[in-house]
């Protein structure tokens, strides 16, 4: 079975979100590779300022791969949501996606819904914006099986939206939306507030994990907070998951130090599991 993979979320330099690196690709790429991370996850607020070919060509002289693309830029600068009452918002939200999974599709990429499912509005019950969610995730799920795509659904906790916050309401909305392209995107960060044991809520997702998050418990790179990530990693083997380790972290002191401490705090235990 394939081992874990590391890699870090880079976002453009004007994105209004904090637990990325706000650098451009061309910048990050050799920092990233220096540190051997095998991949950087790229959030975008347009899918379409970018082709997959342009990509490939910043990132392969480096050996990276794209594990996913992240989208909660489109939510956070331009309200497009899934669950938004305003009809216009939510097709706009639709097909953004659409326009990321076909980026994402030459790629071998995910992509990623985290912030664009929305949060209830004035007036809007939890089971409309919920209703909503399913309805818009199984148009662009059905987008996705096309194309053999992956799409990730992101418990989020409960300060950023009032919408599928733990795992276990993640795993009803992917039981409703009934596509096998649709995934759990897990996030330790959010777990941390919300799961009562990490570890446990891991392996109640065994064979649906696509893709995780790693941050501390502060949001700062692993090893700058108090998650103790053996147990982490190990409940992610058992739940069959091997895929990317990905630092969506506030780079605090400097991109450099995140990519050191999370590669010193991860790389050891990876080792470590990979040959039990
Ligand atoms: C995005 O992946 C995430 O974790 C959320 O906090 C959205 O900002
Ligand atoms: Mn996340």
């Amino acid at each position: 079975m394939a081992a874990f993979k590391l890699s870090v979320v880079v976002a453009p330099p004007e994105a209004e979100f904090e637990a990325v690196a706000r650098i451009p690709l061309e910048e990050a790429a050799p920092l990233v590779a220096r540190y051997e991370f095998d991949g950087i996850e790229i959030s975008l607020l347009d899918p379409k300022s970018y082709t997959a070919s342009k990509i490939e060509s910043i990132l392969s002289p480096y050996g990276l791969e794209v594990p996913a693309f992240s989208t909660g830029l489109n939510f956070i600068h331009l309200g497009y949501s899934l669950t938004s009452p305003n009809r216009e918002l939510r097709e706009r939200a639709v097909e953004r996606l659409k326009e990321f999974v076909d980026l994402a599709e030459p790629l071998g990429a995910g992509v990623i819904v985290g912030l664009m499912r929305g949060r209830t509005s004035k007036g809007q019950s939890v089971e409309e914006a919920l209703s909503l969610l399913v309805e818009g995730l199984k148009v662009v799920c059905e987008h996705a099986e096309g194309r053999g795509v992956d799409v990730y659904l992101e418990p989020i906790n409960r300060y950023e939206t009032d919408l599928v916050n733990t795992v276990e309401e993640a795993l009803r909305v992917l039981d409703l939306v009934g596509s096998p392209a649709l995934k759990l995107l897990l996030d330790t960060f959010h777990m941390n507030i919300e799961e009562p044991r990490i570890e446990e809520s891991i392996k109640a997702a065994k064979g649906r994990i696509g893709h995780f998050h790693v941050a501390d418990s502060n949001r700062l790179a692993p090893g700058m907070g108090h998650i103790d990530f053996k147990f982490v990693l190990a409940a992610l083997k058992e739940a069959g998951y091997r895929g990317y380790l990905s630092a969506e972290v506030i780079i605090k002191p400097s991109l450099e130090e995140v990519l050191r401490t999370t590669r010193a705090t991860l790389k050891p235990i990876i080792e470590e599991l990979e040959s039990q």
